[in-house]
């Protein structure tokens, strides 16, 4: 028996590299996600890349002759490891030499797999930083928002991410848990890099025997589930922040708010009130003017304040909240709702952003820095914030502004790509196809014939995790484990490793990128570089030989609660924040200080572009969530069965309210069209009261599959959200992603049904089927 890690979980393999390979759960985790389970399905393979691949009009433009192909159309043609290699080694090196490395993006966002070593994004910044650089990504489509505004008011997402109150002490302590956004067990099957033991639902489950209330306020019921009954309030999406506002001018109005705490460990609280009471604009938010906004009882509001405060109250917020537009606010709204209650940094009490986003937080186990490979130098300036890839590829010298500062797009002419999929993660997908077709190369490594490996010039088949030797560690986990290979590699595929070594030879760099190291001396050094360090922390593990062997080892545990920011409270001033004052910053006079309309200095309700109270929902009246999806990890495993057997006629599940559905003649598991003025897609219906009415929920992932792929965009057969949704930052401040704020109609769709190619490869390729 050996180990496997993936970012949905730690498993155990048996009969590793023969035929009857099988990956079950690890055997110490108490709610194991099935989504490994398949790691070893032949149904995989099928959409694996094979081969290196060029696109057909990129290749005959290299040979002197006319690129007439589309990014995504084209055909591709099969081609010899190292004419791939020449080919995109020598592009590399034309364009850093005719536009400087600034013409070079490798963004390369996504989640790529787990694993300290073989991680894409990590392998190929460390590479296009030894050939002079590239232009990178900020932040995340995570959070967006919350990243760039967190560390002005309390302190950045990562040491909050890794510092939440863990379950066991809520339970002893919390009595109210008031939650924006559930606490979706489906989401926390994740956590960057993996976990040995899923803990939401035990932990969620022993609140609630422990009597804990719960309140759910959340469009979606089921995205909560203690195992008991709970509260729901079925919130307009996007409207929160009115809610919140409505909740902290109850307490101010009558006079149940921690004054103390706000002075103590608070600064800014004076100019927030001027604002809750109307005081500045003639408005007071109080929960009649929240109740109007939000579609919930006024009275309802004004007593969930009041028991806020009467009690020991966790209140909690899903990232998907800010992933919208003016997302900064919800989460500003959060921190001073929570500062009103002055419950932060004692047991139980407090704020949480986000229980179940990921399995991490509430983790009760010790931080342990993990081994790392170093990524070097970037000597290239330019950077964007991530989600602003179309808007750079369509407008290269404009000017954009981020946290204070302006900056202007770099104009790229090379895209390399490895661990991530912008036609599964941008906003509409129809504006970044077009914007896609303005690069001269675009070089992507892939394990998958995915949407994104479609639309490149140059394919490298990537070696998958079960194909390599890794190491498993993840933030607040109790252990470290072997990683070891699995199956035998697919085809002609390469590790990412040895593709950039390759790559790195050509261009004369082979000694910075490799410095001597296989692979496989590669996991022996960062394991024993790391064993050194730790060795400062009082944590003795054994030598690589020994680990490899035994394949996993435990760390040593203190069994300390963990509360969020308890030595904040302890001591504000031995334990000051990293925010400009120190303190908690209900009001930020920097960020006020930016001058941006659409990010003031404090929270405040700004009605996003697109919600069910703007004047698109005239013509649009539904609003559309797109959250994650419960049967894989956003488009990985899309063709594995635990996600094909989700769907309905092959499309994506959408959720819409029964009177809703009935209204448009649409019945359960039928197929409908979503559309609005950005695209449209095909999807499956899935009639459910879990959704309040007026709202759609469709999850992300599906594979990008349109009709055609064209400048005019088509209808998307597969269920892929992102056509509909809107490429707007969140804000000036942050150019965070809006995902969550888009407004669709839905109507039942009665053509003959088109058949799929999503998971097929492209023209060209052996396994090639028209669809039918
Ligand atoms: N509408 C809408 N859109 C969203 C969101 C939303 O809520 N709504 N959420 C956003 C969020 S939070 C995120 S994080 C993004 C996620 O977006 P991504 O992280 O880009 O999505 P993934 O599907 O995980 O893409 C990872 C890719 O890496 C590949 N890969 C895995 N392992 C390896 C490897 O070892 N080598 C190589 N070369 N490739 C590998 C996989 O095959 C897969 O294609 O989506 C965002 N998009
Ligand atoms: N299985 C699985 N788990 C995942 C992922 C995955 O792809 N698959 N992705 C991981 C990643 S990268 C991330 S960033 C996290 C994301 O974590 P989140 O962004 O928190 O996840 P979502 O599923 O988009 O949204 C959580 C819940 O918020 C609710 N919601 C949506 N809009 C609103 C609103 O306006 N108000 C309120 N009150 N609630 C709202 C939705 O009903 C949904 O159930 O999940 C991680 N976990
Ligand atoms: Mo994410």
């Amino acid at each position: 028996m050996s180990y496997m890690a993936f970012h949905w979980g730690l498993y155990e393999v048996e009969n590793a590299m023969t035929d009857g390979v099988t990956v079950r759960p690890f055997h110490r985790d108490p709610a194991p996600s099935p989504i490994g389970l398949y790691a070893a399905d032949p149904a995989l393979s099928r959409a694996r890349i094979r081969r290196p691949a060029v696109r057909r009009g990129w290749l005959e433009a290299k040979r002197g002759g006319r690129d007439d192909g589309f990014r995504g159309q084209d055909a591709f043609v099969e081609v010899e490891w190292d004419e791939a290699l020449d080919l995109a080694a020598s592009e590399l090196d034309r364009v850093r030499g005719s536009f400087g490395n600034e013409a070079i993006f490798g963004g390369s966002y996504g989640w790529s797999s787990a694993g300290r070593f073989h991680h894409a994004q990590s392998q190929v910044h460390r590479f296009l930083n030894t050939i002079g650089g590239y232009v990178r990504h900020m932040d995340s489509y995570s959070l967006g928002a919350a990243r760039a505004l967190m560390p002005y008011l309390v302190a950045p997402m990562d040491r909050l991410m890794s510092e939440h109150t863990d379950w066991a002490t809520m339970a002893a302590h919390t009595r109210l848990f008031l939650t924006f956004g559930g606490v979706p067990a489906k989401n926390a099957q994740i956590s960057a890099g993996g976990t040995s033991a899923h803990r939401v639902p035990g932990g969620l489950r022993r609140m609630a025997e422990a009597g804990v209330r719960f309140v759910n306020v959340s469009p979606v019921r089921s995205d909560l589930d203690t195992g008991a009954d709970f509260e729901w309030w079925p919130i307009r999406p996007n409207t929160d922040t009115a809610l919140i506002l409505g909740m902290c001018h109850t307490l101010l109005a009558e006079n149940l708010y921690d004054r103390d705490f706000l002075k103590r460990y608070c600064v800014g609280f004076e100019v927030f009130r001027d604002y809750l009471d109307g005081t500045r604009d003639g408005e007071a938010k109080t929960a009649d003017w929240a109740a109007t906004i939000t579609g919930l009882p006024a009275e309802e509001i004004r007593q969930l304040a009041r028991d806020l405060y009467a009690t020991r109250s966790m209140i909690n917020m899903a990232w998907s909240l800010q992933r919208a537009h003016h997302g900064e606010q919800p989460f500003w709204a959060l921190i001073a709702l929570a500062s009103m209650v002055g419950q932060i940094g004692l047991p139980g009490g407090g704020f949480g952003v986000c229980y179940g986003a990921e399995n991490l937080m509430g983790s009760p186990h010790r931080r342990i820095k993990g081994p790392t490979l170093a990524q070097g130098d970037n000597p290239v300036g330019g950077f964007i914030p991530v989600a602003r890839i179309a808007d750079m590829l369509l407008h290269p010298g404009e000017t954009f502004s981020y946290r204070g500062e302006d900056h202007s797009y770099p104009d790229i002419r090379l895209i390399y790509w490895a661990g991530g999929n912008p036609f599964h993660h941008h906003q509409d997908l129809n504006r970044l196809m077009r914007a896609w077709q303005k690069p001269e190369t675009i070089i992507v490594n892939e394990i998958y014939w995915t949407p994104l490996a479609k639309a490149a010039d140059i394919v490298f088949p990537a070696t998958s995790p079960m194909e390599r030797d890794d190491i498993f560690h993840a933030t607040r986990e109790p252990c470290v484990a072997a990683m070891k290979r699995a199956q035998p590699v697919y085809g002609e595929a390469r590790d990412d490793y040895a593709i950039f070594s390759a790559l790195a030879k050509r261009l004369g760099v082979a000694d910075a990128f490799c410095e001597g190291r296989s692979a496989s001396q590669w996991l022996r050094h960062l394991y024993e570089n790391w064993r050194q360090q730790l060795i400062d922390d009082d944590i003795e593990l054994p030598d690589f030989d020994t680990f490899w062997e035994t394949g996993i080892i435990e760390f040593p545990q203190t069994g300390e609660p963990v509360v969020m920011l308890a030595g904040f409270r302890d001591d504000p001033q031995a334990n000051a924040l990293e925010t400009p004052s120190g303190r908690i910053e209900i009001f930020s006079q920097r960020i006020a200080g930016y001058g941006y309309a659409d990010c003031p200095g404090h929270p405040c309700w700004l009605p996003p572009q697109e919600y069910l109270g703007s004047p698109v929902a005239e013509r649009y009246p539904l609003h559309l969530i797109t959250d994650q999806p419960a049967t894989r990890l956003h488009s990985q495993l899309d063709h594995s069965p635990n996600s094909l057997d989700s769907k309905i006629s092959g499309r994506e599940p959408i959720w819409i309210h029964p009177d809703d559905a009935a209204e448009r003649g649409i019945v359960d598991a039928s197929v409908v069209r979503v559309f609005n003025d950005r695209g449209s897609c095909l999807a499956g219906a899935v009639v459910t009261d879990a959704i309040r009415r007026g709202v759609a929920k469709l999850s992300t992932g599906a594979w990008f599959d349109p009709t055609k792929w064209s400048a005019d965009g088509s209808l998307e057969k597969h269920g892929n959200p992102n056509v509909l949704t809107i490429d707007l930052p969140a804000s000036a401040f942050s150019q965070g992603c809006s995902a969550q704020s888009c407004l669709v109609q839905i109507e039942a769709f009665l053509a003959p049904k088109p058949g799929l190619s999503a998971h097929l490869p492209p023209r060209g390729i052996e396994n090639f089927t028209e669809p039918q």
